[in-house]
């Protein structure tokens, strides 16, 4: 129970939860993944899922980080030579990040997506998917330019990571679930298990609380942020003294895209977001400096009670993102000497 607890707490689905229990249960032998398309520095995207592994790692699974070389070579993201390259200055990060070199196995995709045996497997599930159902998953995780044979490749490789990896639970953020839906409809066409699925919740853009946040469009906070970066990126964050912004009181027409009306949208807190899933899960308290006349140094020890010192009025949005801004660069700032180091 305690381990479903750890792993299950900041994440927002478990496909299926009773799945989920009984892997929990004994975890011993279980073998977790999330698969990353190398980028080369790690940002918030790749630092959410790092840290519900560490959770996993914590609860007694084995982990395994997938550097997605192939698959980021099918999303455009550069030629293929780079993307390799570019894997392993990732790796040296994620262990600057805090995952424990010696209980992570760190596996390149094209060690065994080229074999054989991958590929004959792939062009079958090619047979047994419809183009429609392919290009549909990947909505999420393409952009726009989703009408590439690639993209109809991409999640069909990634179901099969799943068997190749022999991993039992697939980990990813709320954009993965439809490739994961696909994984759990084809690999029993193969003979292979459902895999069980665990989701992380999207994080909205830190500037505006619309949407989701993205390292192409908008402001990500990354491994190669100096502290007077991420100092300038939190303050100009979007942070209402609530966790639950009401469009209609906290936007006004001009904070809107165009053509889209103050209902339509969903607006989050992104900084009290950084702080429940990035900040607190890493560590056990957080304590906010404030000068004596502003009440003083205080600490909290969980997320909820952070909360509710910003809604019941007692915590300034403010004081909330210099301290935001203060643990985001604690957790940034091995990778980024790892990165010094490198150049
Ligand atoms: N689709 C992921 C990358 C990826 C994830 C897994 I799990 C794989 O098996 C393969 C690739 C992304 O959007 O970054």
């Amino acid at each position: 129970e305690d381990a479903f607890e750890l792993i299950t707490n900041n994440a927002v689905e478990a496909v299926t939860e009773s799945e989920l229990r009984e892997l929990a249960a004994d975890p011993e032998g279980e073998r977790a993944y999330v698969g990353y398309e190398p980028s080369g520095v790690l940002h918030l995207g790749h630092m959410l899922t790092a840290t519900k592994l560490m959770e996993l790692q914590e609860a007694g699974f084995e982990v395994v980080v997938l550097l997605a070389d192939v698959h980021a070579y099918l999303n455009d993201k550069g030629s293929f030579a780079e993307i390799r390259e570019t894997a392993e200055r990732m790796q040296e990060q994620f262990v600057a990040f805090g995952l424990n070199p010696e209980r992570t196995e760190f596996v390149l995709g094209s060690e065994f997506q080229l074999d054989e045996d991958y590929v004959l497997d792939q062009h079958e599930l090619g047979l047994e998917t419809s183009m429609n159902r392919a290009q549909r998953s990947m909505g999420e995780i393409a952009g726009d330019d989703a009408e590439r044979v690639s993209h109809v490749n991409y999640p069909l490789m990634q179901a099969l990571d799943i068997k190749y990896l022999n991993v039992d639970l697939a980990v990813g953020g709320m954009e993965q679930r439809k490739v994961h839906m696909l994984a759990r409809d084809v690999l029993p066409k193969l003979d292979e298990p459902a895999p069980t699925c665990l989701h992380t919740p999207l994080i909205a853009d830190l500037e505006t609380g619309i949407g989701k946040m993205s390292s192409s469009d908008g402001v990500t906070i990354s491994m190669e942020d100096s502290t007077a970066d991420i100092e300038a990126k939190v303050e100009a964050g979007f942070c209402p003294p609530t966790a639950d912004p009401d469009p209609e009181a906290h936007l006004s027409s001009d904070d809107l895209p165009e053509g889209v009306e103050s209902a339509d949208v969903q607006l989050e807190n992104p900084v009290l977001q950084l702080f429940e899933f990035h900040v607190f899960p890493r560590f056990d308290a957080v304590t906010v400096e404030r000068e004596d006349r502003f009440g003083g140094d205080v600490t909290f020890d969980s997320y909820a009670a952070l909360e509710a010192a910003v809604e019941a009025g007692d915590l300034h949005p403010d004081d909330c993102k210099s301290a935001l801004a203060d643990a985001l660069d604690r957790l940034v700032d091995p990778g980024r000497q790892k990165l010094a180091a490198a150049d």
